[in-house]
């Protein structure tokens, strides 16, 4: 299903979104491999596009994989390098986006494997269960993870980070890189956007 993902619309104006039937949304800080997720998840090379330089994404982007069942990849949090006052901006975009969508029906928060989730990661995780806004946690760049921490390793620790059940169907673990572990994922997002 997934692989028919098509790009839909770029704004930073949350209001001149159409309604849909069902969004799942990619968050996570800038540069964990937001972008790269969404093409891993469709099987396309350059569907969401992926930068060296952190910041690339900018805009939230909406990808439509059937009519009115949106992947939105949302602007990185975090990212260092721009001013106070944009990203006040930005955060104001994924806020504003997060709260006023009625049809996204999960967050996914992407972290980075070896990183692990930073004190960005769980604000964003604060901020989504205060308005009881659902989300599970991707832990991306596996391949970068020693060869002797396990995907069930880095899921376990990822789950105690941040207070959450160690249970499949709420930690993933993933490389977009070598496009590795996205079978449950993938099956966990076709399930919210039919549901
Ligand atoms: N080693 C490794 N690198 C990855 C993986 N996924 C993404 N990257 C790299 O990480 C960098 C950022 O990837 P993006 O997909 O652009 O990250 P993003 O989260 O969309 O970044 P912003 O749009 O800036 O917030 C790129 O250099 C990718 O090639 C992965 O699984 N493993
Ligand atoms: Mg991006």
């Amino acid at each position: 299903m997934l692989e028919r993902a098509v790009f839909f619309k770029s704004t930073m104006e949350v209001n001149s979104l159409p309604e849909s039937l069902a969004e799942v949304i990619i968050s996570g800080r800038s540069n964990v491999g937001k972008s790269s997720i969404i093409n891993a998840l469709c099987l396309k090379k350059n569907l969401a596009r992926i930068s060296k330089t952190p910041g690339r994404t900018r805009s939230i982007n909406v990808y439509s994989v059937s009519m009115g069942k949106w992947i939105v990849d949302l602007p990185g949090y975090g990212f260092a390098r721009v001013s106070k006052e944009e990203r006040k901006a930005w955060n104001k975009i994924i806020e504003k986006y997060l709260i006023q969508r009625n049809s996204r029906k999960m967050v996914y928060i992407i972290v980075d494997a070896l990183v692990g989730p930073t004190e960005l990661d769980f604000n964003m995780a604060d901020w989504l269960s205060k308005f009881n806004v659902p989300f599970k946690i991707v832990a991306n760049k596996c391949d970068k993870v020693p060869k002797n921490v396990t995907e069930s390793v880095v899921r376990t620790k990822t789950a105690e980070y941040f207070a959450v059940a160690d249970d499949r169907s709420k930690i993933f673990a993933v490389s977009a890189k070598k496009r590795d572990g996205f079978a449950e994922l993938k099956t966990d997002i076709v399930k919210f956007l039919n549901s």
